[in-house]
């Protein structure tokens, strides 16, 4: 049996890359504000639930709202990535993910979804890939966000395999903090200099085999 026997996957930047509506949504509301929001703090936003995003970009724009003002930007905010969100069609899944997807169904190994997004079950629909995934965890379900290991155990746990035998594929340095917590095998997604922690780093899918990696 193969020792890795379920594989999660983050969405934002290894499914599909929304972090640029993210970006675009709050440099908006940034500038409403009266400040604006480079590409480099967007960064810190990725992994990061929507409510600790929004004290995110307030601290670095020096700015205080009210509670209810906040609860007010961060749903406006989140109307505003929707919009955007549906601009997308099938094709913007990254590449090479689809075929690695129907590669693990070939080979039995099952699939599930780690997400802090609210809105990872739109947005799968929108690019035609609900389907692929026999559990999906996303915001909805998680009253711990990453680093915390809740996330990818309530994964296995959906899935039925233990830890020990779960790939996580993430992009963010909170979600690799949050693999390694859950004891599963952490595939970084993007640059091996931003995402050290993880056990093997992939620049994309393409051309992956998991296999091989698992023996390397
Ligand atoms: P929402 P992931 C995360 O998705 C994004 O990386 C992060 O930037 C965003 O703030 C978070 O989802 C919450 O998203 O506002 O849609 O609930 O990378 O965990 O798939
Ligand atoms: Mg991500």
């Amino acid at each position: 049996m193969p020792s890795i026997q379920a594989c999660l996957f983050d969405l934002d930047g290894v499914i599909v890359d929304t972090a640029r509506f993210h970006y675009i949504a709050w440099r908006e509301m940034a500038r409403d504000l009266g400040f604006d929001l480079t590409q480099e703090e967007n960064e810190r936003l990725k992994g990061i639930s929507r409510m600790e995003s929004l004290e995110i970009v307030l601290s670095i724009g020096g700015v205080q709202l009210p509670e209810e003002e906040k609860i007010r930007r961060a749903a406006a905010k989140n109307a505003r990535y929707l919009e955007l969100c549906m601009q997308m069609t099938p094709d913007d899944a990254l590449p090479g993910v689809r075929p690695f997807l129907d590669e693990l169904k070939q080979q039995g190994i099952r699939s599930g979804l780690g997400s802090a997004s609210k809105n990872a079950r739109v947005i799968l629909e929108r690019i035609n890939m609900l389907h692929y995934f026999d559990t999906i965890v996303d915001g909805n379900r998680i009253t711990k966000g990453k680093p915390d290991p809740q996330v990818f155990l309530m994964g296995a746990s959906d899935l039925q395999v233990a830890p020990q035998h779960c790939a996580v594929f993430e992009d963010a340095v909170a979600g690799i903090q949050s693999a390694k917590a859950a004891g599963m095998l952490a595939v970084g997604v993007g640059e091996a200099s931003v995402l050290a922690e993880a056990d093997i780093v992939i620049p994309g899918f393409e051309g992956f085999d998991l296999a091989q990696s698992e023996n390397a």
